[in-house]
């Protein structure tokens, strides 16, 4: 391990292998535990040596917005809950490490849920305990935790039910949500975004977000790795429902996610100390769930993800299924439900940095003709559906076309097309290792099926020219067969 990574894990405080083994030698002797007021007695989490902080020092603070205070939040507690209504749904936002209530995405969030219906939005601020070092802002998760019950509890002594609460964690929010559920039967759901992985990758169901936290538990994996190498998320599946955009691993805005860019991007947090303004930058993939969760509360599509054995299979086209009644899907982040599919879902999100990040789903397959002479090519084939979509990508420089060939793809368009009545299809020859050499510079496509993955209706396109070749640079328009 180089100097570099073992100095910044000492920094972070995380588990890899030589400092997790550094922590847990010293942790083999009697641990010690820290007990506070009103919430009791806490040790370490397992492995490690770091006790939490005192609930007076991390002072996490609980902000109440409501249709009727959209944009002038109250400071509420558990001694007093201000103008919080029990009958309506209560939503608890909460960030992770060195974020805090008042960033833009958490009031982003806050407005989006208010938009779609009126109920007790809380912000919690714990940003006086999550700041450097990473372990010690881990060890604080539980007593941020065990001050969110007591407030849960207060409302639930008013008249509130716990199956009509839902925590909405970010990062190590995310377990101080599975910390909560732990100790409060029947708490509705839990949506985890992009679950913090450093320090959390080898805990046991106690210590990190799992099914038995909340009736519900829907977790958006977007920045997953197996380590802190390369990436801030847990990778594996914590909830009921876990949700894997683009793979789950590196979002399609973000670029590489590398352990390089990582340490820089850590030292680069570190030397400067600008973490709030540097967050959403540095840490592009971790943050990308939250705004595809944000995104998913009023998005007009159906935003489905898919079951399927991998992302590249889904990729391919191999899983486009939602079943008859649409059962077999789930819909990604806000509207996920317990009674549709479960398990390991896959989907593709748009390109762009801005919502919309959900579109429409089509299954294109491509059939190269018999008869044409030459043997194969390679090439950039992109579609257009209508004027007000982009051309979408289809194949890229890789793929490799032969005669006869049959090419399939999962593709996501930004709006529904008006009219699938007629498509464009464009070609660009690429060369290739072999400098384009045996592969033609023209391809027949004898016809173009698209299976809209949402209505789960079929058309099948055929060339509108009587001579359908398709030269490098040009497109050819195809109609309804
Ligand atoms: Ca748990």
């Amino acid at each position: 391990m180089s100097l570099i990574i073992l100095l910044l894990c000492t920094l972070l405080g995380v588990s890899l292998t030589t400092a997790a083994t550094i922590e847990r030698a010293v942790s083999s002797d009697v641990l010690p535990s820290i007990c506070y007021n009103d919430f009791g007695c806490f040790s370490p989490r397992p492995g490690f040596k770091v006790l939490p902080q005192s609930p007076e020092k991390i002072n996490t603070q609980f902000f109440l917005y409501t249709r009727k205070q959209s944009s002038q939040a109250q400071l509420i507690s558990s001694s007093n809950l201000g103008s919080f209504d029990h009958t309506k749904q209560i939503k608890l936002i909460i960030h992770g490490f060195t974020d805090k209530a008042s960033s833009s995405w958490v009031i982003n969030m806050t407005k989006e849920l208010l938009k779609l219906e009126d109920m007790n939005v809380i912000t919690v601020d714990w940003s006086g305990g999550n700041q450097f070092p990473y372990g010690q802002a881990a060890a604080n998760t539980v007593i941020v935790a065990a001050v969110v019950r007591q407030l849960l509890q207060v409302m639930i002594s008013t008249g509130a039910q716990p199956q009509q609460m839902h925590l909405i964690g970010h990062s190590l929010g995310a377990h101080i949500s599975s910390y909560v559920g732990r100790d409060l039967p029947n708490l509705g759901r839990i949506s985890g975004l992009d679950p913090a992985g450093p320090d959390f990758y080898v805990s046991q169901v106690p210590d990190r977000l799992d099914p038995s936290d909340a009736l519900f538990v829907d977790v958006i994996h977007t920045d997953g790795a197996p380590q802190i190498h390369s990436g801030f998320g847990h990778l594996e599946p914590l909830g009921h429902v876990d949700f894997y955009p683009n793979g789950g691993s590196a979002q399609p805005t973000c670029g590489s996610n590398t352990g390089v860019i990582l340490l820089q991007s850590a030292w680069s947090l570190i030397s400067t100390f600008n973490v709030g303004n540097a967050a959403d930058t540095l840490a592009c993939n971790h943050m990308s769930a939250v705004f595809y969760y944000t995104d998913s509360i009023n998005t007009p599509s159906p935003a489905f993800a898919y079951p399927c054995s991998d992302y590249k299979s889904f990729e391919q086209g191999l899983c486009t299924s939602c079943g008859s009644s649409s059962d077999r899907c789930q819909r990604t982040g806000y509207h996920a439900s317990i009674s549709k599919t479960l398990g390991t879902l896959y989907l593709m999100t748009l390109h762009g940095v801005k919502p919309p990040h959900f579109g429409f789903n089509f299954k294109v397959i491509l059939e190269s003709d018999m008869n044409d002479n030459a043997q194969q090519t390679r090439g950039i084939i992109k579609v257009k559906f209508d004027e007000q979509n982009e051309d979408t990508l289809l194949f890229d420089q890789n793929t490799l076309f032969k005669r006869g060939s049959i090419n399939s793809k999962t593709i996501l368009v930004a709006n529904k097309p008006t009219a699938m009545e007629k498509i464009n299809i464009s070609f660009k020859k690429s060369l290739g290792s072999t400098l384009g050499i045996g592969l033609a510079g023209q391809w027949n496509i004898r016809s173009v099926t698209m299976l809209d993955m949402q209505s789960h209706m079929s058309y099948r396109f055929c060339p509108t020219s009587n001579s359908p070749m398709i030269k490098s640079g040009s497109n050819l328009t195809y109609k309804l067969c």
